[in-house]
């Protein structure tokens, strides 16, 4: 057994860049079946008590942080009161989104309703949560389109529908250029929840469909872990290609398992070889972005269970790092790669019947590979 005892080894610290959205700390356990457990916390408790656990930041929906039906000088006195919060604790604001979900006026979609008075609302109310998000000093702006999608697809043509999807992140590129604004959106895809279908709904899909905007160096993915797994999909693959075509903007991280419903787990706590090799993608990557926690606490737990949920993301995000760094130190793991990789090196051409045979019978060793991987995981190396 090589495991650390270095308390301070998981101690999170800003240049971590952990932040959590409002929303996921503040989560008060409210599901279909079942009403809230937990009182509102406030936003300026929410950054004291996180700033405490050693968080660089937080993110919010507009409406996390001022409500729908505040008037411009209300807002503006939200904003300061916010501000100085985030001086106090010396928190910063990285990303801010748009709630385009809550609202019943979005019942049939935002950017994608047949309406286009819903429509345009819909634009106006995602400009003012960039103007927002400028105002807090965010560079990133995150869309997630909760209602944009149907349950039966007589109700419209899912053609249009991505006209219309297209027409509202094109308003919103002209925004941020006319502005001036330094912010770049980044897409988060879903399959499914609360829409019986999402449109949209893998992270490579927004991929594609970015290239077909207006201004593309624009736009961006956040890919969350919980919605590739909803889907199906592995989501290091899908964090892998967004850094392929350079455009991890943000990432959203949680855990979730497979044919459920959305059930934003706490960071790592389901699927720990799948978490580890998504960290090891990000650790090696160029991605230097916030490691964004998007998940809440089981809703059995009290205020002080929110706040064992947030201290242990943090941790096993740091732990999982550990582990990749003993991944890297490994001489058996590190030989074998090593070994693999002579062997790749070294079969020969495939130019005589003899040749061929030999790449035929050769094995590849992932299975004593993936061993390796599973006891280190598991604490034994
Ligand atoms: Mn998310």
């Amino acid at each position: 057994m090589v495991m650390t005892k270095d308390a301070t080894l998981l101690t999170p610290k800003p240049e971590d860049r952990f932040t959590f959205g409002l929303w996921t700390v503040g989560n008060r356990g409210r599901d279909p079946f079942g009403d809230a457990v937990r009182p509102t916390l406030s936003p300026a408790n929410i950054v004291r008590k996180l700033s405490q656990l050693g968080a660089y930041g937080v993110t919010l929906h507009d409406n996390d942080l001022v409500p729908m039906d505040a008037t411009l000088a209300q807002r503006d006195r939200i904003v300061a009161e916010f501000r100085t919060v985030l001086a106090d604790y010396q928190m910063a604001v990285p990303m801010v989104t748009v709630n385009l979900f809550y609202d019943p006026v979005f019942k049939d979609g935002a950017f994608t309703s047949a309406s286009s008075a819903v429509r345009q609302f819909a634009i106006n109310k995602a400009k003012a949560a960039m103007d927002l998000g400028h105002a807090l000093g965010a560079n990133i702006f995150v869309l997630w389109g909760g209602r944009e999608g149907v349950e039966t697809e007589a109700a419209k043509d899912p053609r249009q529908a991505l006209a219309w999807y297209r027409e509202g992140i094109n308003a919103l590129t002209e925004y941020v250029v006319q502005q001036k604004y330094a912010m770049r959106i980044a897409l988060e895809a879903k399959p499914n929840e609360p829409r019986g279908d999402l449109y949209l709904s893998t992270t490579g899909a927004m991929l594609a469909f970015i290239a077909t905007l207006d201004h593309p160096e624009l736009v961006g993915v956040n890919p969350e872990v919980a919605h590739a797994k909803m889907a199906g999909l592995n989501p290091v693959h899908e964090v892998a290609q967004a850094l392929d075509q350079g455009k991890l903007f943000h990432i959203d991280l949680n855990d979730q398992r497979l044919a459920r419903y959305d059930q934003d787990l706490r960071f790592g706590s389901d699927d720990i070889k799948g978490t580890f090799y998504l960290v090891k993608l990000l650790e090696e990557s160029d991605y230097n972005g916030p490691r964004h926690f998007d998940a809440h606490a089981y809703r059995t737990e009290d205020v002080e269970g929110v706040w064992q949920f947030a201290r242990g993301s943090m941790r096993s995000y740091l732990a999982y790092r550990e582990a990749v760094k003993r991944f890297q130190q490994d001489n058996e793991i590190q030989a074998a790669l090593h070994a693999i990789e002579q062997m790749n090196a070294q079969g020969p051409t495939l130019d005589s019947p003899e040749h061929i045979e030999w790449w035929r019978q050769r094995g590849y060793a992932y299975e004593a590979l993936d061993q390796l991987v599973t006891e280190l995981l598991l604490g034994m190396r």
